[in-house]
Order: C-alpha cells, then sequence, then structure tokens
C-alpha cells in the first residue's frame, strides 16, 4: 500500500515536472549543450574513466539528475548512476586488484574469472560514461562531417536511425545498441551489444551507446522497451556524437 502511494505520487510529481519541462521547451529558451562535458572530451581525447593512479573513478553527471525530465525520470537516473554505473566501477576495481594478486602470488587458479568479471565492469563503465553525455533535453541532429559519414556509412539519417532503434529494441537479454567508428575501415558500424562486453568487432570506438538493460527504464516505461527507445532518440546530443567521432578521427 505505501509502495502504491508514493507511485501514484511519483506519477503526480511526473506530470507536473512534463508540465514545467513543457513550458520551459515551447518558450524558446536556449538550454546548455552539456558543454561542460564536450570540453573534456575534446581536452583529453577520451573520457576520464580512471584516475592519475590507474584506479577506476566515475566522472560526475554532465547535468542535474532531473535535466533529462521527462523522458528519462529523475529517480531512474539517480539510482542508475549511482548503483548501476557506480556498482561497475567498484567492480572493476576489485577485479583489477584480484588480477593483481593473482600476479603477486603467481597463483593464476581464479584469474579466468577475474578476467571474465574485468571484461564486464570495464565495459560497463566506458559504455555508461559515454552514454551520459550522449543525451541532452532537446531534439539535436547531425550535420556537417558526421552527416556525411552517416550519408555515406547507411545511406541517410533516416536509415542509421531504423537500423539502431531496430537493433536496440531487440536486443537478447541486457545489453545495448551502438553507433561506432571502425578506424581499420573507416567506417560507421551498428553493434547489437549483448550484456556490456559481447558482440563486439575489435576496435571499434563507441559513439553513441543506447542503454537497454532493465534498469534504465523499468520503472517508468515497464516493460515498453521499445517506447524508451523511442524516446531516447528524441533527446540524442548528436553535437556531442561529433564530437566523438572527431576524436575518433584524430586516434585513427
Ligand atoms: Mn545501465
Amino acid at each position: 500500500q505505501t509502495y502504491f502511494f508514493i507511485h501514484q505520487k511519483l506519477k503526480i510529481m511526473n506530470r507536473k515536472q512534463f508540465l514545467q519541462n513543457g513550458l520551459i521547451l515551447s518558450s524558446a529558451v536556449i538550454l546548455p549543450m552539456s558543454s561542460a562535458f564536450s570540453q573534456s572530451v575534446l581536452e583529453g581525447g577520451l573520457d576520464k574513466i580512471t584516475d592519475e593512479n590507474g584506479n577506476f573513478v566515475q566522472s560526475p553527471l554532465p547535468y542535474s539528475e532531473s535535466f533529462l525530465e521527462p523522458y528519462m525520470d529523475e529517480e531512474t537516473l539517480h539510482l542508475h548512476y549511482t548503483y548501476h554505473h557506480g556498482g561497475a566501477v567498484n567492480g572493476a576495481n576489485k577485479d583489477m586488484a584480484k588480477i593483481r594478486e593473482a600476479l603477486d602470488k603467481n597463483d593464476f587458479d581464479l584469474s579466468d574469472y577475474w578476467t571474465q568479471k574485468m571484461a564486464h565492469h570495464v565495459s560497463s563503465h566506458v559504455l555508461h560514461t559515454i552514454f551520459w553525455t550522449n543525451l541532452t533535453n532537446q531534439k539535436t541532429a547531425p550535420n556537417g562531417d558526421l552527416l556525411k559519414q552517416i550519408e555515406k556509412d547507411f545511406g541517410s539519417f533516416d536509415k542509421l536511425q531504423g537500423l539502431l532503434a531496430k537493433i536496440s529494441k531487440s536486443v537478447t537479454g541486457s545489453g545495448w545498441g551502438i553507433l561506432g567508428y571502425q578506424p581499420y575501415s573507416d567506417q560507421l558500424v551498428v553493434l547489437q551489444c549483448e550484456n556490456h562486453e559481447k558482440l563486439t568487432h575489435w576496435g571499434v570506438i563507441p559513439l553513441l551507446v543506447i542503454d537497454v538493460w532493465e534498469h534504465a527504464y523499468y520503472l517508468k516505461y515497464k516493460n515498453k522497451r521499445a517506447d524508451f527507445v523511442d524516446t531516447l532518440f528524441n533527446i540524442i546530443n548528436w553535437d556531442n556524437v561529433a564530437e566523438r567521432m572527431n576524436v575518433a578521427l584524430k586516434i585513427r
């Protein structure tokens, strides 16, 4: 009963916030395009996922936890960032410590276990770090060099969106839809990633990642993963994707 009450209350809050956001969006106020984060992508070339000692650390969100309302609700974003992304960061540090311990002791009995764990946790950390920066609270579209590359590799922006939406919605179990740059072939590619670490092409640099784990949408969208994916396509920060492609081209 208590749960039901809170749930109803949240629903009312969401509607109120939706109306507020609706007003903001319709009154032609220019909202910041997560400029702080864009800067760090350009400065470092790559996202910061470790500290100076090589330990994995979580960067702050590039916006407040309510910034993506009503598309992504504040509670989901809070839980997702703090416990799912945060948990992967803690896990990655533990896995790394266990592998170092195995090296110190020259005992590799459990090293395959920790190596697999580390692939899972580090991949989760990388993808979540990119995911937060890929989103904003207004509609954007690719242009310039990114649009040209999309048209070259997929035919049109619409076709890319159709392909990426389809493979994101149809991931088996937990995973991600990913648009990445493959430096070996100088092409954009779309990947249907399972969990955080499976079904990649080696070398691909992720540019745009769509989290379709249930934790990303279940509080608000329930079982409707497709609705969540369609909604995300309205708040993708294509400027961030373009910056990431520029960095990837430099790495090449
Ligand atoms: Mn997630």
